[in-house]
């Protein structure tokens, strides 16, 4: 299904081709400081290719560290090196000296643009193969792209080049570099987004994830370049101003995560959000609760979707028609998935086990031994835990490592999560395992209240009272731990780890 000629470059086919095709004035790129057109953006991008490859020596195959916000040079770097033949290695503004180090030596990375906002972390960083650094947003690169030719020929790069690490911090060591390939890029667009999501040319995409993950590339960049539509790019879109630049832009499709969501629920009746038509979810498990809060106040079903950035994007997910509120979805054309059990045999429906894929887009480390623990048999082991039902949806139950076994019960921490967000006075929580000697583990949630109620032993008794209403008694959270925040990754993920280790000691 997914059939792409052997030579492709994957830039050409997601910008250059609609200027071919006639849509070169249609804007591109939005952002709070300009509006780019597709002309005007492939442009900039050939601009800076000409920078990379006839100033700084790029060759193609070298390694290209982009470190920005989420802005019009940022995708034109992220172009303009994906044009040259280059490997793009994003990184998340938030990193510090240390990560971007081990990133920049595990990758062998010769090549940095960057943000001039941005840039000292980045110089404070131990890089050996680190060539050339240039920043733009001072005028350096703005300078050298002003005397650069603006047309550039494509480097004739293989369907199965490798064009982008995805970089991936896992719940806990080392980080992985996920590899893919030119032909990744316009796999995820002619599956999820074109037979899921099915966008026009005339949406107009919003969110809030950074471009580095690649949820956001794919949703606000990957997805409507590669049907002609426009994406509005926020350097910061905290969920209490999302649903306002939605208004202002008149947004037809959103990417966001579960908890930015649920925040937005709260916000609907204060905006005109009549233009949205797609609210994608996905990062995290969608609680049902959330789904059904967004529905109530917008009218609008909350696509949810599994991803990983070791998949590049979503793999299952349900088009609005085939939406089961609490479930996943089924895979999305192109992939397989079944639940299998510790030596990969499928299971029975209805009985937990670990999610299986597999795809047009899959699981390749850069030289790194946990290769053997994603990839099984041809399959990859996303870490998961899921039920697939008679009908073939797919229900997650929690991360592998969030199973909980209390006294022989097998509990999943994120349907305690669930309970405990039907409660009105929960803003935020997170359940995890503690160790006790009588159990063996019991259950312990992590409790963020909304303001106005006061994290007392009279609260966790109603809190504990409630979830022993909502679902089996037995899975009621022994221990509550009341908290100002949770930990949370640079993309917005909550660090079950961090927790465990906390409740372990
Ligand atoms: O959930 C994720 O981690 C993810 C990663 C990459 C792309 C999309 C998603 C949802």
């Amino acid at each position: 299904e997914y059939r792409y000629p052997a030579r492709l470059n994957c830039a050409v086919e997601l910008l250059d081709r609609h200027l071919a095709q006639g849509r070169g004035e249609h804007p591109a790129v939005v952002t709070p400081a300009e509006t780019l057109t597709y002309r005007q953006l492939a442009e900039r991008v050939n601009r800076i290719a000409n920078v990379l490859t006839a100033r700084l020596g790029l060759i193609p195959g070298n390694r290209v560290l982009l470190r920005s916000a989420n802005n019009a040079w940022m995708v034109a770097a992220y172009f303009a090196v994906l044009k040259a033949g280059g490997v793009v290695v994003a990184t998340m503004p938030l990193l510090r000296a240390k990560e971007l180090g081990q990133m920049l030596r595990k990758a062998r990375i010769s090549h940095a643009l960057c943000d001039a906002r941005l840039v000292d972390e980045l110089r404070k960083a131990q890089a050996p193969d680190l060539r050339h650094l240039l920043t733009w947003g001072d005028g350096a690169l703005e300078t050298l792209c002003a005397e650069a030719s603006p047309d550039f020929a494509a480097c004739d790069t293989a369907a199965d080049d490798v064009c982008l690490f995805g970089f991936t911090s896992g719940s806990t060591g080392e980080p992985k570099a996920t590899m893919h390939f030119h032909r990744d890029m316009l796999a995820i667009c002619d599956g999820y987004s074109a037979q899921v999501l099915r966008p026009g040319p005339s949406d107009i995409f919003i969110g809030s994830p950074p471009l580095a993950f690649t949820f956001g590339l794919g949703g606000l960049v990957l997805f409507p370049f590669r049907v002609g539509a426009t994406a509005v790019l926020l350097e910061k879109a905290p969920p209490e101003d999302l649903p306002a630049q939605i208004a202002k832009h008149r947004a037809t499709v959103c990417f966001t995560a579960p908890t930015a969501w649920r925040v937005m629920a709260g916000l609907a009746g204060q905006h005109d959000l009549s233009s949205l038509r797609k609210c994608v979810s996905a990062g995290e498990t969608l609680p049902r609760p959330v789904f059904e809060a967004w529905q109530q106040a917008t009218g609008l079903k909350l696509m949810d979707g599994i991803g990983a950035t070791e998949m590049l994007h979503i793999f299952i997910a349900a088009r609005e028609d085939q939406i089961r509120p609490g479930a996943t979805g089924i895979p999305v054309p192109g992939y397989a998935a079944k639940v299998v059990d510790e030596n990969g045999a499928e299971v029975p429906r209805g009985t937990p086990g670990r999610l299986a894929v597999r795809g047009p887009t899959g699981c390749r480390y850069l030289a790194d031994p946990r290769q053997a623990n994603y990839v099984q048999h041809g399959w990859n082991i996303t870490g998961d835990t899921y039920v697939q039902d008679e009908d073939g949806y797919f229900w997650y139950q929690a991360r592998n490592d969030d199973m909980i076994i209390s006294a022989g019960y097998n509990i999943a921490g994120p349907e305690v999560e669930v309970a405990l967000l039907t409660h009105p006075a929960v803003k935020e929580c997170a359940v995890v395992g503690a160790p006790d000697a009588e159990r063996g583990m019991v259950v312990r949630a992590y409790v963020v209240l909304h303001s106005g109620h006061a994290p007392d032993d009279a609260m966790a008794k109603a809190l504990q009272d409630h979830v022993k209403r909502e679902i089996a008694p037995y899975k009621y959270p022994r221990s509550i731990v009341f908290a100002e925040a949770l930990p949370r990754t640079e993309t917005g993920k909550l660090q079950r780890f961090a927790l465990r280790q906390r409740a372990a000691q």
